[in-house]
């Protein structure tokens, strides 16, 4: 795929572009919803990848499969090149080969990104023998510019000037995409892996154990956003309001974005992400995380993504199509159309391994995979409200316990730093015009239990508060002294809350071991205290 001209179709150049730059058609799909008619021209999102919206997670289904379709091919084809004893071995090898995954929020990924994408050398047996060769996963040598020049100083043809770039990285023809580059355009993997590490357990797992508990697609899918107080606009048609309380699937994947490329790395925007071939080890995991959700919640319920249609218009829904890929020469593919993966010829093992049973089995052993920390049982969140037209991303939000003066340079490996927020996906228009809001929540309940805050469920009847009557919320949190929140910039500078559009931050418990748990439902959480700001 990285030898083929980058003009044919099956060139990673060309797959790759597909997700953002350099906003050309793919297979000459120009896409009937090109946003061309309500004088936004200037502002709008040149890629075809759908982020913030009801279907990040199905567009990007098609897109793995087209990727490995292709990848598949070459393998058959390379397979024939060896010699007769070896290639009956290679030809049924290439037809069971797909794409792997690499799962971010395994335990073992505390110990960083595995070595094979870091090592800038492999040895493998090709069809003339055992040869050593530059390794393909590492990163993808551009054969055209990619994106325009920067500022002097930012572009990697500068070095050893090289500064490198807050916005989208310039990468010129003949340039490797590159993760955490210093001022030599070379990737800094140490601070990769001890970023990375962080992220597993105050990130990842938090997240994935939250996500796996959502029955509903919605909240399960996307972003949750609500419109800010006093705005008269009506909610753009495509939004999806009031959503969870909790970490959904694109959520915990845009935080991965985030610490996967660091600052000037392509995986860090959405405009050059997919030229990084972990990328798509990536986005495979993130596919099969929604082949795990739609069996422990979807299985039975053939009309599951009636979801989608319920709460959105005919905008986007589960028929618009998902261009630029084709189902047939003249048709593209659906939300619809790729519900069951075993119909479109794959599978992952953890789906197999748990066919025919109870879906609450594979929940369960879902749940205890990814549990974040000893602590079942009673968690608790900083729910931060965050206005998304504020600051264009990435940029992340940190959430801190008992740590009044934390700042930007407080280091992540605190043990007063919870977790944080990832803003990754582009500014939304529609978001923009009509004041929305996301909602992301982080789970403080390890650090809590690191610091020593007393989590256990509380007797509530002691603590009424006895001239209101009512509940003595402060009881645990008082958020002006135990919750600092902190927005950080990509290049690891500090920006106020009003720049970073945080509007409000609450705390809240949910108790996660109980039967069949919905956090969806109210009454099953405990609201303690709230700031604006
Ligand atoms: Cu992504």
């Amino acid at each position: 795929m990285y030898d083929r001209p980058y003009k044919d179709v099956r060139s990673f150049y060309q797959v790759a572009g597909i997700h953002g730059l350099p906003y050309e058609p793919y297979d000459r799909v120009i896409g009937v919803h090109e946003y061309n008619s309500s004088g936004w021209v200037k502002d709008r999102w040149g890629g075809y990848c759908h982020h913030g919206d009801s279907i990040f997670i199905t567009w990007h289904r098609p897109f793995m499969l087209l990727f490995e379709s292709i990848l598949v091919n070459e393998a058959k084809k390379i397979a024939l090149q060896y010699n007769v004893d070896e290639k009956e071995k290679y030809v049924e090898a290439a037809k069971q080969l797909r794409h792997p995954y690499w799962d971010w929020a395994d335990e073992k990924a505390i110990e960083g990104v595995p070595e094979i994408f870091l090592i800038p050398e492999i040895e493998i047996n090709t069809p003339n023998g055992r040869k050593k060769v530059k390794n393909p996963l590492k990163s993808y040598t551009l054969p055209v510019d990619l994106s325009h020049p920067l500022e002097k100083g930012h572009n990697p043809w500068d070095k050893p000037h090289f500064i490198v770039p807050t916005s989208v990285p310039f990468t010129p023809a003949g340039y490797p995409t590159i993760r955490y580059p210093n001022d030599k355009y070379e990737d800094q993997n140490d601070i990769l892996n001890a970023s990375l590490s962080v992220y597993v357990s105050t990130v990842f797992r938090p997240g994935l154990y939250q996500m796996f508990h959502l029955s509903e697609y919605l909240p399960f899918s996307t972003i949750g956003t609500e419109q800010s107080e006093g705005t008269s606009v009506p909610p753009p048609p495509s939004v999806f309001f009031e959503s969870a309380h909790f970490a959904s699937i694109e959520t915990t994947h845009d935080a991965f974005h985030l610490v996967s490329g660091g600052l000037g790395g392509h995986l860090s925007h959405a405009t050059t992400a997919a030229f990084d071939p972990l990328f798509f080890f990536h986005h495979v995991n993130v596919d099969r995380l929604f082949a795990l959700w739609q069996e422990v919640w979807v299985s039975q319920n053939i009309d599951a993504l009636g979801t989608y249609t319920e709460e959105m218009n005919a905008t986007i829904d589960e028929n618009t199509d998902l261009t630029p890929f084709r189902k047939t020469k003249t048709e593209i593919w659906k939300s619809s159309d790729i519900r069951d993966i075993e119909k479109l010829g794959y599978t992952y093992p953890q789906v197999t391994m748990f066919k025919g049973q109870d879906p609450k089995n594979l929940q369960a052993y879902l749940l205890k995979l990814y549990k974040p920390d000893p602590y079942y049982g009673l968690r608790f969140f900083a729910k931060l409200t965050i206005k998304e037209s504020k600051l264009v991303g990435p940029y992340s939000v940190r959430v801190f316990v008992n740590l009044k003066n934390a700042t930007a340079q407080t280091p992540i490996t605190s043990p007063h730093f919870a977790g944080l927020v990832a803003m990754w996906h582009n500014i939304n228009h529609f978001h923009a015009i009509n004041n929305i809001c996301v909602m992301e929540t982080v789970d403080i309940t390890a650090a809590m239990k690191q610091l020593g805050i007393r989590i256990e469920i509380h007797n509530y009847t002691q603590e009424v508060n006895n001239v209101t009557d009512l509940l003595n919320s402060t009881t645990i949190f008082d958020i002006e002294n135990n919750i600092t929140i902190v927005p950080v910039l990509l290049n690891g500078k500090g920006i106020s809350l009003n720049e970073a559009g945080v509007n409000k931050v609450e705390v809240i418990s949910f108790e996660h071991d109980k039967v069949n748990p919905n956090f969806l439902e109210e009454n099953t959480g405990q609201y303690y205290d709230a700031k604006n700001f």
